[in-house]
């Protein structure tokens, strides 16, 4: 299905008066997730679509600000009446992910119901539902819907509240546009943004300027006492426990992008954050050039995800058991898929 097919669709099913959607981002929401649920849930409501915001887990602070996201209902508060709005909803959005399987305890009562779905996304090979929206070449899950959304209302369609969490997601999901932002198109549409009244200010405050001194001594503590380098290859491994989390009183979100501090090393191309979580161990890859980090969470982390960013996860193994097969998978990874 090509983009365009995907709008039309799309736009065919949004032509159904009293129609009732529900949004839905990826398992632990970051801001290409958040902003796209916020901006399109902002768009449906002005097009007088009914629809409500579900999360499987929970919105992180640094993310609450905007627009309808305080008001997203979470499975693990609500959970009968996340099944009932699943149930009765005729179109279920799925935001900045390519699978039911990123949707958590959702995703039983995701596939159980009869709505038509629809993915928005910019991840490799998408699940093939009702509506597939899918383009790896843009930046961000929120510079696609940019082009949705203005495809199916116009420009002037744009509140700032839309343009604002669109931007959050375009800027974090490229690391403040330092990685994957090469294309002249996303400044494009961050251009016409501004015009549709972005507050660009405001956006870099809430997410880069609203710190909490717990954050910083986490996140102090794991570069100065855990970060340990591979004695023969450039990778940079951050191990971090419960314990950590807890005596740090961790809130998600508060170690949002410190995967990528190692790589500011020059001799680092690297860099894999494994944390202890309480039912499983997850794994954050980054790398730099054309290391392709997604094949190594793909074969050996039960994962996978983009070139230079890739997640995994294991059950039932301990973290140092994981940080261990990170160090002896190491040459296989090099040797498979880094020419040197
Ligand atoms: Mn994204």
């Amino acid at each position: 299905m090509s983009i365009s097919e995907g709008i039309e669709q799309l736009k065919a099913l949004l032509g159904k008066p009293g129609s009732r959607a529900v949004i839905i981002p990826h398992i632990s929401v970051d801001g290409d997730a958040a902003g796209s649920c916020s901006a399109f849930s902002g768009a449906l409501e002005k097009a007088g679509v009914k629809c409500r915001i579900l999360t499987c887990d929970y919105i992180p602070d640094y993310l609450r600000w905007l627009p309808r996201l305080s008001q997203a209902i979470s499975f693990q508060d609500k959970a009968g009446y996340c099944k009932r709005l699943l149930r009765e909803a005729d179109m279920i959005c799925m935001l900045d992910h390519n699978t039911m399987k990123r949707e958590g305890d959702l995703e039983p009562w995701v596939r159980e119901s009869k709505a038509v779905k629809v993915v928005i996304d910019h991840h490799p090979d998408p699940e093939a539902v009702d509506v597939v929206i899918s383009n790896i070449r843009v930046s961000s899950t929120c510079e696609l819907l940019y082009s949705v959304i203005t495809e199916i209302w116009g420009r002037e369609f744009l509140t700032p509240d839309m343009a604002n969490a669109l931007y959050t997601g375009i800027n974090t999901d490229t690391g403040g546009l330092s990685h994957n932002s090469s294309h002249p198109e996303t400044y494009r549409v961050i251009a016409e943004l501004l015009e549709s009244g972005l507050d660009k200010e405001t956006v870099h405050r809430y997410i880069y300027e609203t710190n909490k001194l717990s954050r910083l001594r986490l996140i102090g503590n794991i570069l100065l006492n855990k970060l340990t380098v591979h004695p023969d290859y450039p990778v940079a491994v951050l191990p971090v426990t419960l314990g950590e989390l807890e005596s740090y009183n961790y809130q998600e979100g508060d170690l949002e992008g410190v995967v990528n501090i190692p790589l500011s090393v020059a001799n680092i191309y690297v860099s894999v954050q494994v944390t202890q979580r309480k039912e499983r161990i997850k794994l954050s890859f980054r790398s730099k050039g054309a290391i392709p980090v997604n094949e190594w969470a793909r074969v050996h982390f039960n994962g996978g995800g983009h070139l230079n960013a890739a997640g995994g996860q294991c059950e039932g193994v301990t973290l140092e058991e994981v940080v261990q097969r990170v160090f002896d998978t190491t040459p296989w990874f090099f040797s498979t898929y880094v020419s040197v």
